[in-house]
């Protein structure tokens, strides 16, 4: 009955409602000014560029707000299947140009501002970015996002509102710095804080007994209690109201006060204690590499697990008295195994606060998880110790233990007694000095459906990682390529380009529709078009050469190849490579008779990213860039043939403006290392050519475009382990060994430092087979020079990278999980 009240209410207020904000000219106008006036408090006839950017960003917060009330309301009325996406990490990057896009009115407001005397570019320049994550994964969440607004699926994210994300990259003398990025220091107008909608979160304590009915029950008493508190981020589609929630969740002390501590006379304690609660949601933790049990870590995960799915059973009861119905109305999306506590938690809140019986909880419990891996590398797989687990979550390590008591005694059946394939697919790891909950086991045998992240780390998938798990269960193991979101990756960053598409197709329909991107390879040639499409290009470039020299001091010619590999800094994605091939470079210049470097294709080499911060040679690879820039760009007798430029604190907003400006850009990690890579795919989008490596999503780029309009080289992955065995018995090349001697001799100095980057490269210790691939690395490379002085073939090449990128938008990958992952229907707002 009182749903039924609430929803005979909620159907009057819908008769209620009419018209929306105004998005003329005048009503943009007032709306501004009286947010300068009444949210800013500063005067509506004296404010500057950054009152302006608050004010302007609190009148679109109203439309959000507005559509996110209508969507939610009528998901509330229509009650479809919903789709939970947690992940710890999003990297939203700015919102202002992406929301005023996807909303439809950035000219109103562009036009609007101008006669204000702003201009709407240097308001968006004033907006700092989000960045609550490390790299790919945390990017793709948010372009998955997007993708989910605007194809209208009823879906909700969940994840972490850190009060620090990624750290800010500062380099001194060359080396990296870490700083802390309070990003909310200046106000966050994209969020919503919800004060009311906040949950209790346990952690520590001891498992009791109670008795019900007859019937024997666990209960947790825990020792320490978190207040989860959620914001709202509004998350606009494009070309539909639909305005969807990522909903991040915040820690704040206990409401349940501490009464003994207070009584105990010792108040400031008391309260000094109670304020350590916010801890946990402070910081995001910098390291994309592998998993280390860090009880802070640990109690992350379980914080946002254990409010959203408090959150997301509270709305499914609200409507529903059943959990048998559950799988119809939830499908709940791990994304890597972070959030995969959820799984264990489910079962505890249904067996031991619903009362359901274990084999009813579990029957559920199979039916709604889904987890996409995003790992490639076996030992890069999350542990947790068993005795860190059994402290912070102690019934949380007894139903994990259930779980895979239940699982060994099925999986004894099917397979019989074969210790060894047992052990390795159990969910805990009985070898090694301390006992480990394998968290990617408990996600694979939960979930009916294993993804992977494109198709041949899927192949990696069944063959490796997870190749027991293949031979039991082959249906549940499926791949969807990622994506990009053509919103972000061409609209808000290459504005220019957009309209330059439009024109020629004839239509704004791509950007909803991107397959229609195709439509372009029919004017591949046409002399006209690649004009145009030349002017566009040599405009971003601008752009950021003069970003470059404001930043670095650095002028670069316009005309150079610009030549980038912006990335985070790992050695499986071999920037030492591009380093080394830049030193071969340069070594060959100055070698070079003076007539024949009329030749050279000039070069301006980009390298950007961050190294996590306990990183040793990732941070001497930065290093290494900053010696060999300051040799380069100050030899006089090198010019404009070659610079080499590392740009700082590397992140999305920075991407926006590099990714439109290159011409080449490089994807060169050892094959079978990237699990897929996503910035491949937005360089594609934008028309850049790629060096690349057959690997992750490459090779499904390849077939897109053809080997012809990319370069192409290295080992294969079916050939990397065998050429890693042959070790130095492989043939050496002289090239390369002449190069690392130069390194490690001093040529750039700093001789004593670089020694341990040196025998990462060379014979046996050589694990990423940079010397193997440096040949043909160099041939790719030699290749490109060649295409690039044939300016037309090289625009043709640019402009077939656009045509075939459709695949690689996120709508498609969205909607592949949809349909044969999550079993969601689109859901749109009719307004
Ligand atoms: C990817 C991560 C990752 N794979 C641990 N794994 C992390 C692992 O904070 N942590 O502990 C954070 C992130 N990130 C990347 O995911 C892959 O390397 C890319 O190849 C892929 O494109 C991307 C998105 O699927
Ligand atoms: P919930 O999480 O199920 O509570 O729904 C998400 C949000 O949608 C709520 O926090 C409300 O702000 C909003 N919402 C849902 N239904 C209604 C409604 O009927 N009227 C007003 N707001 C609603």
């Amino acid at each position: 009955p009182k749903a039924g009240e609430r929803k005979a209410k909620a159907e009057r207020l819908f008769g209620l409602m009419d018209g929306f904000l105004k998005n003329d000219p005048l009503s943009l106008q007032t709306d501004i000014l009286d947010h300068v006036e009444y949210t800013v408090a500063r005067s509506r006839f004296s404010f500057d560029d950054f009152e302006a950017y608050q004010a302007l960003s609190h009148s679109v917060r109203d439309r959000l707000i507005e559509r996110w009330h209508e969507t939610q309301q009528y998901f509330k009325r229509k009650d479809p299947k919903r789709l939970y996406f947690l992940s710890l990490e999003f990297l939203m990057g700015r919102s202002l140009s992406n929301s005023v896009i996807n909303l439809g009115i950035r000219d109103h407001y562009a036009d609007a501002l101008k006669q204000l005397g702003f201009d709407f570019e240097v308001l968006a320049e004033q907006e700092g970015d989000a960045a609550l994550g490390n790299g790919g994964l945390a990017r793709l969440s948010a372009c998955q996002m997007d993708s989910l607004a605007t194809l209208d699926f009823p879906a909700w994210g969940y994840g972490l509102r850190y009060q620090y994300g990624s750290f800010r990259q500062v380099i001194l003398d060359g080396f990296q710095h870490e700083q802390p990025d309070y990003w909310l220091n200046f106000g966050n107008p994209w969020e919503i804080e919800r004060v009311h909608v906040s949950y209790p979160v346990k952690f520590y304590g001891t498992v009791e007994e109670d008795i019900l009915n007859g019937q024997k029950y666990k209960i947790w008493v825990p020792g320490e209690m978190v207040e989860a508190v959620a914001y709202d981020n509004p998350i606009p589609g494009y070309g539909t109201r639909n305005t969807i929630n990522l909903r991040l969740w915040a820690a704040k002390p206990s409401g349940q006060d501490d009464m003994e501590s207070y009584n105990t006379g010792d108040y400031i304690n008391a309260i000094v204690n109670r304020q350590k609660a916010e801890t946990i949601s402070c910081v995001l933790y910098p390291d994309d590499r592998s998993y280390q049990g860090k009880e802070l870590r640990l109690k992350q995960h379980y914080f946002f697990v254990s409010a959203s799915l408090q959150d997301i059973i509270r709305r499914f009861k609200e409507e529903h008295n059943n959990f048998e119905t559950l799988p119809d109305k939830v499908a709940l999306q791990l994304t890597d195994t972070h959030p995969s506590l959820a799984i264990a938690e489910v079962m505890r809140v249904f067996v031991d606060e619903e009362h359901l019986s274990w084999n009813r909880a579990w029957d559920i419990v199979c039916k709604i998880f889904s987890f996409t891996t995003h790992t490639i590398q076996p030992e890069a797989l999350e542990k947790i110790p068993v005795d860190l687990l059994g402290s912070l979550l102690p019934r949380h390590l007894q139903i994990i233990y259930d779980i895979n008591c239940n699982f060994m005694e099925e999986l004894k059946k099917k397979i019989g007694l074969d210790y060894s394939r047992l052990s390795r697919m159990s969910i805990i790891e009985e070898e090694g000095p301390v006992k480990n909950i394998r968290m990617a086991n408990l996600s694979v045998i939960c979930s009916h459906t294993v993804n992977g992240v494109s198709r041949i780390h899927l192949e990696l998938l069944k063959t490796k990682v997870f190749k027991d798990f293949y031979e039991l269960w082959p249906q549940k193991f499926q791949y969807k390529t990622n994506g990009v979101t053509q919103r972000r990756w061409i609209v808000v960053s290459n504005p220019n380009l957009c309209a330059l598409i439009s024109k020629w197709l004839g239509t704004e329909a791509w950007i909803r529709n991107v397959d229609l991107l195709m439509g372009l390879r029919e004017y591949a040639a046409d002399a006209d078009f690649q004009q145009e499409w030349k002017l566009v290009r040599r405009l971003n470039k601008i752009r950021l050469a003069e970003y470059i020299e404001a930043m670095s001091g650095v002028k670069v010619s316009i005309d150079a190849m610009f030549d980038v590999q912006i990335k985070r800094i790992h050695e499986y994605k071999r920037q030492l490579l591009n380093l080394i091939g830049i030193i071969h470079r340069y070594d060959c210049i100055k070698n070079m008779e003076k007539s024949d470097r009329r030749k050279v294709v000039p070069r301006v080499c980009i390298i950007g990213g961050k190294a996590a911060p306990g990183y040793e040679i990732a941070k001497k690879i930065i290093k290494l860039c900053h010696a060999v820039a300051e040799k380069i760009n100050n030899d006089p007798g090198v010019g404009d043939l070659l610079k080499l430029v590392f740009i700082p604190d590397y992140n999305v907003s920075v991407a926006e403006l590099v990714v439109p400006g290159s011409d080449l850009s490089q994807h060169i990690s050892t094959a079978g290392y990237e699990a897929s890579g996503t910035g491949n795919m937005k360089f594609l989008m934008n028309g850049c050519l790629l060096l690349a490596t057959a690997d992750g999503s490459t090779v499904e780029i390849i077939e897109e475009i053809g080997e012809e309009n990319m370069f192409i080289f290295g080992a294969k992955v079916h050939e990397v382990p065998t050429l890693r065995d042959k070790g130095s018995a492989r043939k050496p090349s002289l090239q390369f060994a002449r190069i690392v001697r130069m390194i490690r001799e001093g040529y750039f100095g700093f001789k004593d430092y670089f020694g341990s980057l040196c025998d990462a490269v060379e014979g046996n210790g050589d694990f990423y087979l940079l010397e193997h691939d440096f040949e043909s690395y160099l041939e790719a490379q030699a290749s490109a020079d060649k295409a690039f002085v044939d300016q037309k073939r090289w625009t043709q090449m640019s402009i077939l990278s656009t045509a075939g990128s459709g695949k690689f938008s996120t709508d498609r990958t969205i909607a592949e999980y949809a349909e044969s992952t999550w079993g969601i229907e689109p859901c749109k707002c009719p307004f």
